[in-house]
């Protein structure tokens, strides 16, 4: 399907490592420095928003609930996490992002498909090759047009949110699960070198924001031409 006319950039990483302070910071930065108005006046872009996976859709805000919200008695079978990731990926998907596409936005969107590839498949071991029919059929073909992985060290980004208090469901895993995901993150990171672009985030947020302006004014200038 080809009637995108906006862009799709996807911040993705393990836990705590800063996406989503990074992606407001980025939607913010895309305002101020003239960017959006810049694209708006020549008439390439409608404006800049921002979603997240899970929870970007109402029926996606129930499954996060479920998902990461609090525990229940039940354990939530591996299988059955999978899936609900991809319906609300599905819900997402064709109820927001690709309407949003269709009209010219530039969507800033907090995880997406290499979450589940990470998560699900380095993290909890279930099959690759189903993992990416499933994201096949999640997302009818819809590719990020750019995603940042902010690459930090595991024990540092887990440091971060349990300052932060209450850690939900997939934070309390063991470190071993998160050093999965992060290998997950890295073989993903070699194997689509120009689609995912690796941010270093182990520096301060300022020096983090500042790798990521620099990517997005190369891709901007790429994609739009540089005015
Ligand atoms: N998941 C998701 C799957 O398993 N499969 C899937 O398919 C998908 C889509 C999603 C959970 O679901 C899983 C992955 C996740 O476990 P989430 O809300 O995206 O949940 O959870 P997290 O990724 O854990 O989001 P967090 O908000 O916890 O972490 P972020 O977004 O990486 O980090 P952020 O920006 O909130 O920052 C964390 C803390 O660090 C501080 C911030 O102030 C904050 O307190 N911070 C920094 N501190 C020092 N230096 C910096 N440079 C800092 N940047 C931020």
């Amino acid at each position: 399907m080809n009637e995108k006319l906006g862009k799709f950039i996807v911040f993705e990483g393990v836990e705590g490592c800063g996406k989503t302070t990074q992606l407001q910071r980025s939607q913010q930065w895309l305002t101020e420095s003239g960017w959006l108005a810049l694209l708006q006046s020549k008439g390439y872009l409608q404006e800049v928003i921002a979603t997240r996976e899970p929870g970007g859709t109402e029926l996606g805000a129930a499954v996060r609930q479920i998902l990461l919200g609090q525990p229940t008695q039940e354990t939530i079978q591996d299988r059955a996490e999978l899936l609900l990731y991809a319906a609300d990926r599905a819900q997402h998907v064709e109820g927001f992002l690709r309407p949003h596409l269709a009209k010219g936005s530039l969507i800033l969107c907090d995880r997406y498909t290499d979450s589940t590839i990470a998560y699900q498949g380095y993290g909890r071991g279930l099959d690759l090759a189903l993992i990416d029919q499933l994201n096949q059929i999640a997302t009818g073909g819809l590719v990020s047009d750019l995603t940042l992985w902010l690459d930090l060290d595991v024990k540092t980004g887990l440091a971060r949110t349990r300052q932060r208090g209450t850690r939900d469901r997939i934070e309390q895993a063991d470190l071993a699960f998160h050093q999965r995901v992060q290998q997950g993150f890295t073989e993903l990171a070699h194997a689509h070198p120009h689609r995912i672009t690796r941010i270093n985030a182990s520096g301060s947020e300022a020096e983090v924001a500042e790798q990521i302006q620099q990517i997005l004014t190369q891709r901007l200038e790429e994609w739009y031409g540089s005015g």
